[in-house]
């Protein structure tokens, strides 16, 4: 699908504030592609999508778990969760997007997960860094992702652990595998 369309479809789907995010996303992970070496086409048309199901309801986001086999653990964490896995589905199923390593990207894009594919992790850190995202820490992981991009994957993983254990959030299981297993594969 070309630029325009999917942009297109997915403004009406957004906040103009969340649209702004979204282009933010598609630049940085249009620019992460280039460097790192994914395909530049596929990251730019997640990126675009990623937040597709950012606002469709609870009560929608959870019907959709529970009739179209999504993990059924999610149910028992944050719906901010939700909008990821709900968003791969809704991608394919109302925008016809078929390409499994585009919807994985929009599927993992908040949790990650372990044997991340090297577009989940541009998607991953280019919805973290985009220049729209202003919070504590920030500007380190832009720093690290011009050098070395599991670095960078792992500090916004770490930050994202301990933002949500400082407000005694709970935390669900697929983003400690994905630290985990960044960890353990990380050479030095
Ligand atoms: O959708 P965005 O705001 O662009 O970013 P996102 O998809 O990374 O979602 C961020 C939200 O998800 C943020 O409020 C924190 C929450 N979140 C991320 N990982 C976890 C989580 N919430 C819980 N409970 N557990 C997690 O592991
Ligand atoms: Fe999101
Ligand atoms: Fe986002």
């Amino acid at each position: 699908m070309e630029r325009e369309k999917a942009l297109e479809l997915v403004k009406k789907q957004l906040t103009e504030h969340r649209y702004q995010h979204t282009l933010g996303v598609m630049e940085t992970a249009i620019t992460l592609a280039a460097q790192y070496g994914a395909d530049v086409k596929k990251a730019e048309l997640a990126a675009i999508f990623h937040d597709y199901a950012k606002f469709r309801s609870k009560d929608e986001m959870r019907s959709i778990i529970v009739t179209e086999g999504l993990p059924q653990d999610l149910l028992a964490f944050n719906a901010e969760l939700w909008h990821a896995p709900v968003g791969a589905y809704l991608v394919e199923n109302e925008a016809g997007i078929t390409d499994r390593e585009v919807l994985d990207a929009i599927r993992y894009h908040t949790s990650g997960r372990a044997d991340m594919t090297l577009l989940e992790k541009v998607i991953y850190l280019a919805d973290y860094i985009e220049p729209g995202r202003h919070f504590p820490g920030v500007d380190e992981v832009r720093e690290m992702a011009k050098v070395n991009l599991d670095r960078a994957l792992i500090k916004a993983v770490q930050n994202t652990i301990l933002f949500l254990m400082k407000k005694n959030q709970t935390v669900y299981p697929e983003t400690f595998f994905t630290y985990n297993d960044l960890i353990n594969k990380l050479e030095d």
